[in-house]
């Protein structure tokens, strides 16, 4: 049984994981036995977070490129292949938030924000799925959010590329499916990052939070891992083109 979850021999890319959600993904992937690929677009973030999981005695590599940044991408991936790394799994997680009213949203903002949301997820994701499609094996994971399926006030391009992940999902299920390619997404809940200080500082967005979450609580990113470990391994080879919400159970109630 636990070899259906065993990551052993493959490699894992996890944007963004220099700190947060992709930090603890990787490192519950690597638990599980998979060789990660730290990445960040800050180099000094991305050199610590790999000294601490090398601490851990984790297999690590560190690739720093922006993910909004196509020929970036292109060269990180053919690092990997003049390495001999094949990113057996990807996460598709770097992500940004801006909140601001909608009537006052500056158009760079709404830009930078599907950029690195949405667009960074097809960037990443085609150049992982060339070769996953060519090897005829490889998981995806992408991150979306509560955001995907709703909306909340000040964070209209967010829940816009969310929403795209979500979309995007089920596209790359359509186009590699057939190729032995699982490509799937997460939908965390309220979660505990520095991406969200500004809410959990908040008093009474925290009190809405906790009182809106069924499980009365915050997640924290380590909640995040035994879903990604499912979604990454071969317990899910026939799980495709789907959403799990990790959220506490948000979506289930009203
Ligand atoms: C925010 C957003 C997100 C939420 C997430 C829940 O304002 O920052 O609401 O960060 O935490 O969308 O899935």
């Amino acid at each position: 049984m636990t070899t259906m979850f065993d990551l052993s021999g493959k490699t894992a890319l996890v944007t963004g994981s220099a700190r947060g959600l992709g930090n603890a993904i990787a490192e519950g992937l690597a638990e599980a036995g998979a060789a990660i690929i730290l990445s960040d677009i800050n180099p000094d973030t991305l050199a610590d977070a790999a000294a601490r999981a090398r601490d851990k005695g984790y297999t690590v590599h560190e690739s720093a490129f922006d993910v909004t940044d196509e020929d970036a991408v292109a060269k990180a991936f053919a690092q990997f292949d003049e390495q001999g790394i094949s990113v057996d799994i990807l996460v598709n997680n770097a992500g940004i938030q801006i909140r601001s009213p909608l009537v006052d949203f500056p158009v760079a903002d709404f830009r930078k924000v599907i950029d690195t949301n949405l667009t960074s997820a097809f960037l990443v994701g085609r150049e992982a799925g060339r070769r996953m499609v060519a090897r005829r094996a490889g998981k995806i994971i992408n991150i979306g959010s509560l955001t995907s399926e709703q909306a909340r006030v000040t964070v209209a391009p967010y829940a816009a590329a969310k929403g795209g992940i979500r979309l995007l999902t089920k596209s790359m299920t359509a186009e590699w499916a057939e190729f032995n390619v699982q490509i799937n997404a997460i939908g965390p809940g309220y979660i505990v990052t520095e991406m969200n200080k500004p809410l959990i500082e908040n008093a009474e967005f925290d009190g809405w939070v906790k009182k809106r979450t069924p499980a009365r609580r915050w997640g924290n990113p380590t909640d995040l891992v035994g879903t990604a470990v499912f979604l990454a391994s071969p317990a899910s080879d026939f799980v495709n083109g789907q959403l799990i919400f990790v959220d506490g159970g948000i979506m289930a109630v009203y």
